[in-house]
């Protein structure tokens, strides 16, 4: 028997060490990976509410090794913010399964997880203010500083190569000439962009900078923001979580923290890089990871922005031309619009690197 959707999410809500009845789940948030439910139980009378995520198989190959990274740097943050106020809302907390594990495997193969719902905070799409910026980047920064006396072994490569950007480049070659969905026609600006950008391709590669434990998927609607003060209150999307350069997590706050507009918006006039925002993002980072960060880091914060933008902008392209296999799209051209409201934002930001630049010399 095919089983609906809902009667998916309520059979996987079961499994979950969790007080109460359940009472019922909807999908919930904007994420391009994972299928994300809000789950209600009742429990003691009261509501009481969950995150429940089927982890994308296709796109994490081992769930396994995922979910126990997950949980090591869980509860490696959950000990370091234990003393402070409000604790329970400053780290994710995974819910064991009836099994004792902390994912479940349903019988169609799906991965199963659940997390405390971190309550009156919210995720935002697109950046407000520099004080938001501000926000993203100290917690950000912080989740570094937290993670870099995580106890060995070292953490599993959730995805290799994952910013690895020489190939994704090379990914992207072989999309162009494979055309696989007949849409390199309708994409021909964006593959002359990014056909012409390939020599940065490897420039934080052949910069020898030091591997850390890093996020690497720090877009902004990865942070959560407290709803009465803005605090940036708690750091979410783990699967990413693996070795990786500092620079990865800061160019990606770049990317997504620094235009007033979302990632797909089609009025390309309105996507533009902020200085200010830069400038709150570098101040509100550095808070936080000027202790741990070399030299030789802090002269490429700008130029990461720039590389990390042509990364993901090229790999939405390379998805568009392979026919929408990756990340989930809402509409036709999902994808290539946002390859393009990327390559805009490049272009945004080169023009104004020298003054990133600067402004970082003068701070750090
Ligand atoms: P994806 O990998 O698909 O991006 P996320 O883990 O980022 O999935 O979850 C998608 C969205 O769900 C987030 O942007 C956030 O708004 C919401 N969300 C995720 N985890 C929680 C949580 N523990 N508490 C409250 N909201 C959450
Ligand atoms: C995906 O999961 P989500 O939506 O936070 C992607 C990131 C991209 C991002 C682009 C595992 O992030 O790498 O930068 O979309 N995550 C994965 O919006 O590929
Ligand atoms: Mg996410």
């Amino acid at each position: 028997m095919v089983m609906s959707n809902e009667h998916h999410v309520a059979t996987a809500a079961g499994q979950f060490q969790i007080r109460g009845e359940f009472s019922g789940a909807e999908p919930y948030g904007n994420g391009h990976i994972n299928d994300t439910y809000r789950a209600v139980f009742i429990e003691a009378g009261a509501q009481v509410r969950y995150v429940l995520q089927r982890i994308n198989h296709n796109v994490f190959k081992n769930p396994v090794a995922l979910m126990e990274n997950i949980q090591r740097v869980t509860s490696h943050i959950a000990s370091q913010v234990a003393g402070e106020p409000d604790s329970g809302r400053r780290a994710l907390r995974l819910i064991p399964a009836r099994d004792g594990k902390v994912w479940h495997l349903d019988a169609e193969g799906g991965y199963w997880r659940a997390y405390n719902f971190i309550e009156k905070a919210r995720t935002y799409e697109a950046v407000e203010s520099t004080d938001q910026a501000f926000q993203a980047a100290s917690a950000f920064g912080r989740f570094q500083k937290l993670l870099a006396d995580l106890p060995a072994p070292r953490l599993n490569d959730t995805i290799p190569d994952f910013h690895n950007t020489p190939k994704r480049f090379e990914a992207l070659e072989q999309a162009i000439a494979a055309d696989a969905a007949g849409r390199a026609i309708l994409a021909k600006p964006e593959i002359e962009f990014a056909l012409a950008h390939k020599s940065i391709t490897g420039v934080l590669l052949d910069a020898n900078l030091p591997e850390r434990v890093t996020h690497n998927d720090t877009k902004f609607n990865n942070v959560m923001l407290d709803d009465a003060t803005g605090e940036a209150i708690c750091v979410i999307d783990l699967d990413t979580v693996m070795p990786g350069l500092a620079l990865y997590d800061f160019g990606d706050m770049v990317r997504t923290t620094t235009s007033p507009a979302p990632e797909d918006e089609q009025d390309l006039s309105k996507v533009t890089m902020q200085f200010p925002m830069f400038e709150a993002l570098v101040r509100g980072y550095l808070i936080s990871a000027d202790g741990f960060l070399t030299k030789a880091e802090k002269k490429f914060l700008a130029f990461s922005g720039k590389l990390i933008t042509f990364e993901i902008g090229i790999r939405f392209l390379t998805d568009y031309l392979a026919g929408d296999k990756y990340f989930k799209v809402h509409r036709e051209g999902h994808n290539l619009d946002r390859c393009r409201t990327q390559f805009k934002l490049f272009e945004s930001i080169e023009q104004q690197e020298e003054k990133m630049n600067k402004l970082v010399e003068s701070i750090g």
